[in-house]
């Protein structure tokens, strides 16, 4: 049987923490091959996901989306084994909002 104190009732029902999704500029991703991926992975349209990219060549980061921390993770991981795939150096990173 689970015992529960009143103050983890309480933060149980607060809305979980959600996690900022950035990618990192580098030199030797293509920007069509981060435009895909603003579109595939963070469901971007063509124009957002170009200005997104444009944004962290000129800023060296940009902000692709806000998730709950598994999400957040996963979408980390898709970047990372889909640039590897293709042999690109491209990151991303997450942060607590
Ligand atoms: N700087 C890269 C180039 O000139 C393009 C690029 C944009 C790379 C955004 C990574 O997250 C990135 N080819």
């Amino acid at each position: 049987m689970e015992i529960k104190t009143e103050s983890q009732e309480i933060t149980e029902l607060k809305e979980p923490k959600k996690y900022k999704v950035f990618l990192l500029n580098d030199d030797y991703t293509t920007m069509d091959f981060v435009v895909d991926v603003l579109c595939e992975i963070f469901h971007k349209t063509y124009e957002e996901a170009v200005n997104i990219m444009l944004k962290i060549h000129k800023e060296g980061k940009g902000l692709c989306g806000v998730y709950t921390y598994e999400i957040a993770e996963t979408k980390v991981d898709q970047v990372h084994r889909l640039a590897r795939a293709h042999e690109f150096p491209l990151k991303a990173t997450m942060e607590e909002e």
